[in-house]
């Protein structure tokens, strides 16, 4: 998402490096770069001349240019900069002293919000609240319905509302109601949007604030629709005063300037992102892990954070012993090939990683997540005893598994030879620590062939 803007502003340090002595000339000419990279990011024009304001302010002090390594200097000022940009800090969603806590979800249409609220509904319950849902979208036909079907899979209670309730106001209380009758604790509004901002829009929504006095007004955007998300934000918050927003569409290929100008724009946090359509698919933004994404020096912490979450730990260790003991199957391979899948889409992962020395190529890994499932496929085709002893696979028997698995048998052979490849290297590198953690770190600054997954430049 923020590939652009990282490339530009690397080569801008990389070139500042170069120099060797920095001064005032060439610092001038760096914050030029800077501008141009942000201004090409699509971030709001003021938010530009703000931070290239702060940061000449800052870099231009004496210490700075006389400093022992200036460059550094340089970077950590302009990262400090973006974190400021960002919000500071990770901004929690508030409760209310008394519950339920309201939650109002605004936007304009096809923004996310209904797909927001039910992703925020399945945060809120993983982390201990017992959230209830009702959308007062009493326009749109499908609208309620569409709220009902994604509660219903999360398998969280929804407000469905009587058929004499046919107006926003009427809904919102009897779901407040509701909420406090089945004893929830927060209860998240799904509202209504139209195309473009206006006096019913805001009338109906500003009824909503005043009858459920929220804890909380989230502005939902499509990071997609760059300055216009940001426009809209300014807007609603003139009117409305939201309370903070939340970013969807941020796996799209946005170029990731509304995600840093709106919390500048409107000075409310930056709260979540949305990543995706599915209903886990939503991530808190940290503004400081964001920054360093961008300056390319990786998310180390959310990388970490994912694969805790993600990898099966049991199997995890079931997995070291199997490599310590050379007793590493294709079964585990298999097995192994699909916990990586389970972390989600892999650019996405690689994008974490810091784009430091041998691991800098990573960003121009092509990742081919249907490979993977091949992969799998083929395994899957073997015999139990196959899966446990490689060497038996006859010539005859690739050609049948690569019939069954719908594949070729040089695909056949292919995954026998990155297998052999990866017990390999998985031999040299036992050893104590977390499996996925430091080995996959360690698997990728090796310049391997990622321990034999099908990862192609
Ligand atoms: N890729 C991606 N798609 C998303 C994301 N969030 C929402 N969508 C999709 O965007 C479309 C619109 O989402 P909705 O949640 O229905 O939007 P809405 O704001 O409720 O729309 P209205 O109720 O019509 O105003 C749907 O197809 C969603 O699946 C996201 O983070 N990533
Ligand atoms: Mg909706």
């Amino acid at each position: 998402m923020f590939d652009n803007l990282s490339d530009k502003l690397q080569r801008v340090f990389k070139n500042l490096r170069g120099e060797g002595k920095l001064s005032a000339e060439n610092m001038e000419a760096a914050l030029r770069e800077i501008r141009v990279a942000l201004l090409e990011a699509d971030v709001h024009f003021r938010v530009v001349k703000q931070f290239i304001e702060a940061v000449r302010e800052k870099a231009m002090g004496q210490d700075v240019l006389t400093a022992l390594s200036p460059t550094q200097q340089v970077i950590k000022i302009v990262r400090d900069e973006l974190v400021n940009m960002l919000g500071a800090h990770q901004a929690k969603l508030r409760t209310a002293n008394e519950p339920p806590s309201v939650y109002l979800i605004v936007g304009l249409q096809g923004s996310g919000k209904t797909t927001s609220a039910a992703k925020l509904a399945r945060y809120l319950s993983k982390n201990g609240h017992s959230p209830i849902l009702v959308s007062v979208d009493v326009y749109r036909p499908a609208a309620r319905k569409q709220l009902s079907v994604l509660a219903k899979d999360l398998k969280l209670p929804v407000y469905e509302g009587t058929p004499e309730e046919t107006k926003p106001v009427e809904l919102a209380r009897s779901a407040r109601k509701e909420a406090v009758q089945t004893g929830r604790d927060i209860l998240l509004v799904d509202t209504a949007g139209r195309l473009h901002i206006d006096d019913d829009l805001m009338t109906e929504l500003s009824q909503l604030k005043d009858l459920l006095n929220p804890t909380e007004i989230l502005f939902v955007a499509d990071a997609m629709t760059g300055q216009d998300a940001v426009k809209s934000a300014d807007e609603f918050h003139k009117r409305l005063g939201i309370t903070g927003s939340i970013l969807t569409k941020m796996d799209g290929d946005a170029r990731g300037g509304a995600a840093l100008s709106i919390r500048s724009v409107t000075g409310q946090p930056l709260k979540f992102v949305g990543v995706g359509e599915k209903s886990d698919a939503l991530e808190l933004f940290h503004p400081d892990r964001v920054a360093q994404r961008i300056l390319g020096m990786g998310d180390v912490l959310s990388l970490i954070e994912k694969v805790e979450e993600t990898i099966d730990h049991k199997q995890a260790e079931e997995m070291q012993r199997k490599l310590i003991e050379d007793d590493f199957t294709l079964g585990d391979f298999r097995d192994q090939m699909k916990q990586i899948r389970k972390l989600g889409p892999l650019e996405s992962i690689l994008g974490m990683m810091p784009q430091i020395g041998p691991m800098k190529d990573l960003k121009n890994v092509k990742v081919d997540e249907k490979e993977i499932n091949r992969l799998v496929a083929i395994v899957d085709s073997m015999t139990p005893k196959e899966r446990a002893n490689h060497m038996m696979i006859s010539g005859q028997r690739r050609k049948r598994i690569a019939k069954g698995s719908g594949t070729s048998v040089q695909e056949v052979n292919n995954l026998l030879k990155q297998y052999a490849q990866m017990r390999k290297m998985m031999k040299s590198l036992t050893g104590g620590g977390g499996f996925l953690g430091k080995r996959m770190a360690k698997m990728m600054g090796s310049g391997s062939p990622f321990g034999g997954l099908p990862f192609g430049r």
